[in-house]
């Protein structure tokens, strides 16, 4: 007990932290999905006050009402087998459970149903005039332990950074290529499981440009707590020409300028694009480079900087264990090269081009 005092003030410290990080509360939504799952909770929230003050004032009301006075002996009238009372008390909980049912059972249809089937677009995605809405597919593959983000209809690959346009359905499909994940961004919508071999959708919109943090909310191995990403809402224009440059991203992204990024595009080439792409070049084992310098964070939880990306290059296994990343120790590539590398690696981006 005493142990568990002491870390009471630590644990409060983490709570804290954790209410700080930006757009990370269901309890403030940011798009409907999230509204209406936030009015569920809501809805079991009231039933439950209104019982447990009916329950409480009852038994309080009891207790006093009802209490041993000195010298009274007289039993108080027996209610056992009262037909009324029985029908009361089976009555009102059928009707909080049913008012409790209703909108959740028509909520879960209403979230399950991404609007278009694959028979075509449902009529919910059609405006007045029968246009189909605006809508983008975005497959969300969870790996140990980052997320990979592949728009089949615009040829891109991101890593960890969802790009979505603002006032658009986004229709995400969960997959995972290892373990069970689980796919989270609390202030726009989830949650809902990555299986593998199994795919789940789910859709959400968010209204407001905005960075809309995300986490796997299924234990998946050693460093399930750093699986962070983040959704990233930009006005349709900007998210067009997003997805145009990352489809195919402009040639000074393998043709840097400067001779000590030209070395590092070098290095890069050799040691990290068979796994990290750019563009459509290179293997997607690990996240894709193209826009690698927008990224605010470094393996999904570190402060973006140069120091820590050489940490992370050095040995990401003490940085998050488990993870499927070699590190690349000064026999691989020397203090003098990873500068390098570092300085091409800063000059991957797509959208201020
Ligand atoms: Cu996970």
């Amino acid at each position: 007990m005493k142990h568990m005092l002491k870390l009471l003030p630590f644990s409060l410290i983490l709570l804290l932290a954790g209410c700080g990080m930006e757009n990370l509360s269901a309890l403030d939504p940011r798009g409907p999905v999230a509204e209406m799952q936030l009015s569920l909770i809501q809805l079991s929230l009231y039933i439950m006050i209104f019982v447990i003050v009916i329950v409480f004032s009852i038994y309080a009301f009891v207790l006093i009402r009802f209490r041993e006075r000195p010298g009274d002996t007289h039993i108080p009238k027996q209610v056992h087998g009262n037909r009324t009372l029985e029908f009361i008390w089976t009555t009102i909980p059928i009707l909080l459970l049913l008012l409790l049912a209703i909108p959740n059972v028509m909520d879960t249809f209403t979230l399950a149903d991404t609007g278009i089937p694959d028979e075509g677009v449902d009529e919910e995605l059609l405006d007045e005039d029968d246009e189909v809405q605006d809508y983008v597919v975005i497959e969300a593959h969870a790996h140990q332990f980052w997320w990979e983000f592949v728009y089949p209809d615009l040829g891109v690959n991101a890593g960890q950074d969802m790009y979505i346009p603002t006032d658009t359905r986004v229709i995400v499909e969960l997959e995972a290529s290892d373990v069970i994940h689980s796919f989270w961004v609390p202030a726009l919508a989830g949650k809902q499981d990555n299986v593998p071999g199994i795919t789940n959708d789910l859709w959400f919109e968010a209204p407001e440009e905005g960075i809309y943090m995300g986490k796997c909310t299924e234990i998946c191995g050693p460093s399930h707590w750093l699986m962070d990403f983040k959704v990233v809402a930009v006005d349709p224009d900007t998210f067009d020409s997003w997805a145009e440059t990352m489809a195919e991203p402009p040639e000074d992204q393998l043709e840097p300028e400067g001779e000590v990024a030209v070395e590092g595009r070098d290095i890069f080439v050799e040691n990290c694009i068979a796994c990290h792409a750019i563009g459509d070049e290179g293997g997607n084992t690990g996240p894709n480079f193209t826009n690698y310098s927008e990224r605010t964070v470094v393996a999904g939880f570190l402060e973006y900087s140069d120091d820590n990306l050489h940490d992370w290059i050095r040995d990401p296994d003490s940085l998050k264990p488990g993870n499927e990343m070699p590190g690349f120790g000064e026999e691989a590539i020397s203090d003098d090269e990873m500068d390098a590398l570092i300085e091409y690696i800063n000059t991957l981006s797509v959208l201020d081009e």
